[in-house]
């Protein structure tokens, strides 16, 4: 099985990797290889990927697609799109104006151009896959193919895979050749059942990811962490109660919070710590979901402590109504160095008819 990060900005593949882990622990002789494409020269993806399938030879190609850059108000590859649409509308000097719509048509050229390569690179891919293994197959995965799976599945072979939130228990039903009708996914060819995005994910314990055998698999790896400044995902839960209502991550990750054991947790980042990472970004759709979960909070902080973990720095997504002073000073004392909170209004009235809580 080859796993395929597709190109974006370089982020710590933390889902393709909790990916490999899941499938070894469950298939310990299952032949796996992790590739990168994200930490791979732009103008070489297309060869690097050839090379991998052409020595690997995979029978079951697994893409994870973590982000479609969105038109977003904040400074990406080829510019800020609100900044290019205020010059184009509001900008009194015409050359401005002219400017704006240049860096827009710019952006979107950017932003396709990026859909076409890596649609590309499935399908090429996958063709040179079947060159080796005439019944190979392929899966998509990953948050970009969660938000747009729809869409998605009209750019990409028939046969293949498209799978909505968590895919643990998709690709163990793959691999033991059992029918994907329950599963959260469709094959291309058939439209996808209505709903699926709301259907609930399968219930699956987390246990520590083994990143001795992730290095093993991938050889990348060190790549991310030479520099020592990078932030790594560690997943302390899964899940979201809440019902904001601009939010898509209630529906990837399902409303039902799932807490990995603060044990599991921590044996995960003490790996990645020995191997010098200092920096962690708990990817948890929000770190501490509601009240109820702030005592799960501080175990998690008191065991990195009791660990050793001192000089370690963290960022979550976190929202303030869920605080208390206990978990503040234990967040302080545990290095949180930045967290990302939506100020959404002054107003409480405005607050609850967003169903913000
Ligand atoms: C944490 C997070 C961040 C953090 C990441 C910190 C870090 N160092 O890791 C920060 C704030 C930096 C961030 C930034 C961005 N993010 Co973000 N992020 C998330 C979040 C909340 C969790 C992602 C994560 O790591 N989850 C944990 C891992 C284990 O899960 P995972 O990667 O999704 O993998 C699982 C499944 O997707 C699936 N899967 C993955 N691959 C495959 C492949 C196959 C074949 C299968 C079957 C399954 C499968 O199984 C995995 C294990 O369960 C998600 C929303 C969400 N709740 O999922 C958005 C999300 C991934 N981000 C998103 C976006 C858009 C971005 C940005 C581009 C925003 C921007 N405009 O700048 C940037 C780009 C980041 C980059 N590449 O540089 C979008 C992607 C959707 C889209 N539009 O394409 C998401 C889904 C949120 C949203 N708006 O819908 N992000
Ligand atoms: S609390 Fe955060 S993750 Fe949960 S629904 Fe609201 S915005 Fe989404």
């Amino acid at each position: 099985m080859l796993l395929v990060r597709l190109p974006c900005n370089p982020i710590f593949p933390v889902g393709p990797i909790y990916l490999a882990d899941h499938l070894h622990k469950r298939f310990p002789g299952l032949p796996q290889e992790l590739l990168d494409l994200a930490a791979v020269p732009l103008l070489d993806v297309h060869a690097v990927l050839k090379q991998t399938i052409d020595r690997f030879h995979p029978t079951l190609l697994v893409f994870s697609w973590r982000d479609i850059q969105i038109y977003a108000p904040v400074d990406g590859r080829g510019g800020n799109p609100l900044q290019h649409s205020f010059e184009v509308f509001y900008a009194r000097h015409p050359l401005r104006r002219l400017r704006g719509a240049l860096g827009g048509l710019k952006l979107m050229a950017a932003y396709y151009g990026e859909l076409r390569r890596n649609l590309r690179l499935i399908r090429r891919g996958l063709r040179r896959a079947r060159r080796h293994q005439p019944r190979a197959r392929a899966v998509v995965g990953g948050g970009a193919v969660s938000v747009f799976y729809e869409q998605l599945g009209r750019g990409l072979p028939r046969g293949t895979v498209v799978s909505v939130g968590e895919g643990e228990v998709l690709l163990e039903a793959m691999l033991k050749g059992e029918s994907l009708e329950r599963q959260r996914c469709y094959v291309v060819g058939a439209p996808p059942r209505p709903g699926l995005i709301h259907e609930p994910p399968a219930p699956l314990e987390k246990t520590a990811c083994d990143y001795t055998y992730i290095s093993a698999i991938w050889p990348q790896m060190e790549w991310y962490l030479d520099g020592g400044d990078f932030y790594v995902g560690v997943q302390t839960k899964r899940g979201c109660p809440h019902n904001c209502c601009y939010c898509v991550y209630t529906v990837i990750e399902g409303k039902a919070v799932r807490v990995n054991p603060a044990r599991e947790v921590v044996a995960e980042m003490r790996q990645l710590y020995d191997r010098g990472v200092r920096g962690f970004w708990f990817t948890d759709a929000q770190f501490i979901p509601a009240r109820r979960y702030i005592e799960d909070a501080k175990e998690l902080l008191r065991a990195i402590l009791a660990a050793g973990m001192t000089d370690i720095r963290w960022a979550a997504y976190i929202r303030a109504d869920n605080l208390d002073a206990e978990l503040a000073e234990l967040m302080v004392a545990t290095g949180m160095s930045y967290f990302e909170i939506g100020i959404t209004s002054g107003s409480q009235e405005l607050v609850r008819k967003m169903r913000m809580g």
